[in-house]
């Protein structure tokens, strides 16, 4: 069982140059020491590339080609033969870095092989070591008093089937545990009316990305371009706090801005009840990340949990993006101190796999309601697990906080230096973001850094953003920043 991670483990420099100069590890290990770019960006081939795939589909998007073959550690090949620094890791999905070889190893096994290769319908016919993979695997890293697990294939189908799990639970409660659906409940649902399609309610906020599955769908709340066109439940939002910085200068307008939004959670909980559609669960980010890396206090979260028990909403806390280490916790949540665990956490990307964690007194009482053909990959846990070993053997998570106080501390001087163009430097761990004055800035700045060989990644309206891989070292950090500052000063 992988239990390393319930504190974050404090690594002196000292230690963790040690370990690196005794080759003990992978951080780094045959990357290039620097970007290196040779052509326009985008170049030629990409150019080209990008036209074949806009012939088969909307290919807008897509930003470059990768030379998966080259791609190494912290950096990132393109089809021109281009390196650039990866500050973004696939919106945030890699790990420990490109062609990790503990990652390339794992299918060397023949057993793994054929894991991959056979994939099972989970639900059904899952293998024999699957029950063993799930406790070594997920319920090693689970959050402290979430005792189950059910695997998913993505993001936005981890909380889809999170809410489901909820509505069920909701249900389950009202009917009282002996009572089994009425016979006009089967049939109302066959037409989506209630009593079977009950009018119950997830509350979101302002400014959330929550997946774009239809229910997921509901609860993103970040931008029109996501949700225009499609029908979307009825359900309440709320306004998540929009913080002053820095910090510690506006410690009691943030506070008052607490409070402001947590009163509306309470009042629209309220009123939503008293409409006919209560509230059954309330889904959360930790930190807001596409719609800006909008942070919230420890003390908002703890009162939020307060509000969604007084009320019998579950809190769902959405940890697709900020899962799996980069604040320098395994889970973000970690760091607000709640009193009692969530009732469900989400998670995907960096995780590999999608899922979520629940109590096991929540799992549905009949078998096929929280349910798809592939449930998840096998093949993903078992990617999953080599990348906790690395975390573990590599102390990861505290050469996160290293390498986060460096480029937070670096951050916190160029914001200094050019004011006029950037501000409001944040985060936690390498979970980093600023701001800058306007849209248009934040895009030149964001495609300047390209140009200058880093990938970037904007969220919100003005907001850069850093998602590294969690092998981004001080080295890395170094680059990035000289690279910032160089972009910056062209701005
Ligand atoms: O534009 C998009 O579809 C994007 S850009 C970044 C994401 C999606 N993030 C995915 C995401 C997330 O950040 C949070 C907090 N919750 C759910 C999701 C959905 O995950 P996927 O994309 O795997 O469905």
């Amino acid at each position: 069982m992988l239990r390393v991670f319930r504190k974050p483990v404090t690594n002196s420099l000292k230690c963790q140059a040690e370990r690196h100069l005794k080759g003990f590890s992978t951080v780094g290990q045959a990357e290039p020491c620097k970007p290196e770019i040779k052509t326009s960006v985008p170049g030629p081939k990409t150019r080209a590339l990008l036209q074949e795939l806009s012939c088969l589909q909307q290919a807008g998007s897509v930003q470059l080609f990768a030379d998966y073959d080259k791609c190494i550690g912290n950096y990132f090949v393109d089809a021109d033969g281009n390196t650039f620094l990866d500050s973004f890791t696939q919106i945030s999905s890699i790990p420990i870095g490109y062609n990790h070889p503990a990652l390339l190893k794992a299918f060397e096994d023949k057993h793994n092989l054929r894991s991959l290769v056979n994939r099972p319908a989970l639900g059904v016919f899952p293998a024999v070591d699957w029950p063993q993979k799930l406790r070594d695997v997920l319920m090693g890293v689970a959050p402290r008093g979430l005792d189950a697990v059910t695997t998913m294939m993505c993001g936005s189908c981890s909380n889809e089937n999170a809410y489901k799990n909820v509505f069920m639970w909701y249900r389950f409660k009202e009917r009282g545990e002996k009572a089994d659906f009425t016979p006009e409940e089967m049939a109302s649902c066959m037409a989506n009316q209630p009593p079977g399609s009950p009018n119950l309610s997830i509350l979101s906020f302002k400014g959330s990305f929550h997946g774009r599955t239809f229910g997921a769908l509901s609860t993103t709340r970040s931008k029109p371009i996501h949700k225009l066109d499609c029908p979307a439940f009825d359900w309440p939002v709320a306004p998540f706090p929009r913080y002053k910085y820095p910090l510690n200068q506006f410690k009691s307008e943030n506070q008052e801005e607490d409070n402001k939004c947590l009163e509306q959670v309470a009042d629209v909980i309220e009123k939503y009840k008293k409409k006919g559609c209560p509230v059954a669960g309330v889904v959360v980010e930790p930190i807001q990340s596409e719609g800006g890396d909008h942070e919230a206090s420890p003390e908002f979260f703890q009162k939020l949990q307060q509000i969604c028990q007084n009320s019998g909403a579950a809190l769902i806390v959405d940890e697709v993006q900020t899962g799996g280490g980069p604040t320098g916790r395994m889970w973000c949540h970690e760091h607000f101190g709640l009193r009692a665990p969530p009732d469900i956490v989400t998670f995907s990307k960096k995780m590999l796999t999608g899922g979520f964690y629940f109590k096991i007194e929540k799992k549905p009482a009949h078998p096929y309601r929280v349910f798809n053909t592939w449930m998840g990959d096998p093949g993903k846990l078992i990617l999953l697990e080599k990348v906790l070993e690395v975390i573990k053997n590599e102390n990861l998570l505290s050469l996160v906080n290293e390498t986060g106080k460096i480029l937070k501390d670096g951050l916190h001087k160029l914001e200094n230096e050019f004011p006029h163009v950037i501000n409001s430097v944040r985060g936690r761990g390498t979970f980093l973001a600023f701001n800058s004055t306007s849209t248009e800035c934040r895009d030149r700045i964001v495609a300047d850094l390209k140009k200058n060989g880093v990938l970037g990644g904007a969220c919100g309206e003005d907001s850069v953003r850093l998602r590294p891989a969690l092998v981004f070292a001080p080295k890395h950090a170094a680059i990035y920043l000289d690279i910032l500052r160089k972009t910056l000063k062209g701005i």
